[in-house]
């Protein structure tokens, strides 16, 4: 299998987290996107979206979207216990794929876009744009804070919820996030950072 993937990439992480986490045999093929090869018409036949991260079978079976390519990882090693097999147990992890996807990738993202990319883009920071983002992000993490203080992990045991949300709080050092108001999250970040397939994994930064 092939990952198509960008260093800086959030989404991207996850996939190569989970990737390690299960052993599975999954080449990586990083594109240059200041080139904008993920723009290409060879790139855009495998997601029409132009987005990494893209993870291509070795039959040339595609897909895309960073928590539907963690589904499907999962469902390759079926006994790993990342994905559960009962009905609450999916419902749950779908639960918080679905909120990692519409509420805390937006909100940390808002933060990205005003710290690590306008630098990247040679751009000030827009100090209104940064303060709103980082009050929508406190207010995620408000919402983890009381799931973490009655478990280790999303779902009670480890599953890929927790390598999807983890993600977008790697770059919390050059997003300017503290966690101290969070010691549940902070302890649930550790735990997960201590795991050597996330450290393999990790962004650049
Ligand atoms: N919801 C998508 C987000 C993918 C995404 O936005 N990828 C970024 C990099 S983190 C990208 O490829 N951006 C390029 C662009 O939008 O042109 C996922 O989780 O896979």
């Amino acid at each position: 299998m092939k990952l198509y993937a960008s260093p800086l990439s959030t989404a991207a992480f996850k996939v190569l987290a989970v990737v390690h986490e299960l052993a599975l045999p999954v080449t990586l093929a990083p594109l240059d996107m200041m080139k904008g090869e993920h723009k290409s018409p060879a790139f855009l036949a495998k997601n029409p979206n132009g987005k990494v991260p893209v993870l291509e079978d070795d039959d040339g079976f595609c897909v895309w979207e960073s928590n539907a390519i963690l589904c499907y990882l999962a469902a390759l090693k079926p006994g790993s216990g990342l994905m559960p097999m009962d009905a609450r147990g999916v419902a749950q992890v779908q639960q918080w794929l679905q909120w990692q996807a519409t509420t805390l990738a937006p909100s940390t993202t808002e933060v990205l876009m005003e710290t690590v990319y306008a630098k990247m883009m040679g751009r000030e920071k827009d100090e209104a744009k940064y303060v709103a983002g980082l009050e929508k992000v406190r207010r995620d993490l408000g919402i983890l804070e009381g799931v973490l203080t009655q478990r280790e992990f999303l779902c009670g045991s480890l599953t890929i919820a927790d390598f999807s949300l983890v993600s977008n709080l790697l770059l919390r050092a050059p997003m300017g996030l503290e966690l101290e108001a969070f010691p549940h999250v902070k302890a649930w970040v550790a735990r997960l950072e201590a795991r050597e397939s996330v450290r393999k994994a990790r962004p650049p930064l």
